[in-house]
């Protein structure tokens, strides 16, 4: 049930991005970028945004937009991380990374471009939402990329690597580095929602923790998962010497703390009944998947 509801939104949102990319003046840039965002990947923030949207009543045509662009900074961050001089991933999504299929320098071009086509999709004057909406979603995307986001936390996460780092230390930087992005998809539908600011919160750490429970599932993949499966080597955090939740506490501890903090993210979305049964079932998925 849930593949199939990963699919069908992942397809929706790579129809819209080759739209909006045909649209656009042609570049040697547009293959890698398309390379890196549009073949693969889970599309698991986009799945959470429409399942937000449905607790909220908010239609895809308004949220479309905001996937796109979430999933533009998510394949930015991949094709980033993947460099020799980030984590040197040969292999993603079961496929040769973006820079060993088109070489460095392109790799960081098309990572560039699609950041910046992140704005632009949000900005697009035929995303007709509220202008002040608009402005806030901007400011919310550029907040929770740059330093005080997933580029801040990934510079902890390499500055970590073979230092012994406590566990404040390391929840923060996975905070950043992953929880970042899923604390914006919350925020911006709640923007999108006019949630008030106490409830703007609310949903920010909220998406916060399910970027934590994310990163700890992708850390428990690297111990106990499928290469094939998973679509990029495993069994590489401990040669590296990554500081995680699993390195520090050990993988049973590290499972206990991933559940507790899954059960305290169900109870906080009690209030909404029913409406959040489809973003219940993808909470399930985060920490049950084995891709
Ligand atoms: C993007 C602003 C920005 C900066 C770049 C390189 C970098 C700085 C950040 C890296 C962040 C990073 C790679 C975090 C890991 C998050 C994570 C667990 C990714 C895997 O996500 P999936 O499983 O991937 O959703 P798919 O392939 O399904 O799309």
């Amino acid at each position: 049930m849930i593949r199939n509801k990963l699919i069908q939104n992942a397809r929706e949102v790579d129809k819209f991005l080759i739209n909006y990319l045909k649209k656009q003046d042609r570049s040697l840039l547009i293959n890698p970028m398309k390379y890196g965002v549009i073949s693969g990947g889970k599309k698991i923030r986009s799945t959470i945004i429409f399942d937000l949207g449905k607790i909220f009543n908010l239609n895809k045509k308004k949220l479309i937009n905001v996937c796109a662009s979430v999933e533009c900074i998510h394949s930015y961050s991949l094709i980033h991380d993947d460099l020799p001089c980030m984590d040197d991933d040969k292999i993603r999504r079961g496929k040769p990374a973006t820079h060993i299929k088109f070489g460095e320098a392109s790799a960081v071009l098309a990572g560039n471009s699609l950041l910046t086509l992140a704005f632009e999709i949000i900005a697009d004057q035929n995303y007709s939402i509220n202008p002040r909406i608009k402005n806030q979603i901007i400011k919310s995307l550029a907040h929770c990329s740059c330093h005080t986001g997933i580029a801040g936390g990934q510079e902890l996460d390499l500055r970590f690597e073979k230092k012994i780092k406590n566990l404040n230390q390391i929840v923060n930087m996975q905070k950043k580095k992953t929880g970042k992005l899923f604390s914006f998809c919350f925020y911006s539908v709640g923007l999108l929602a006019k949630k008030n600011d106490r409830e703007s919160v609310f949903l920010s750490s909220l998406g916060e923790e399910i970027g934590l429970l994310f990163q700890l599932a992708d850390d428990f993949l690297d111990i106990k998962g499928n290469k094939r499966m998973v679509g990029k080597p495993i069994r590489k955090d401990n040669k590296k010497g990554k500081s995680t939740l699993v390195s520090l506490l050990g993988y049973e501890k590290a499972q206990k703390y991933a559940y507790n903090l899954k059960k305290k993210i169900l109870l906080k979305l009690k209030k909404h009944g029913k409406k959040a049964s489809d973003l219940k079932d993808t909470i399930e998925f985060i920490l049950g998947r084995n891709f």
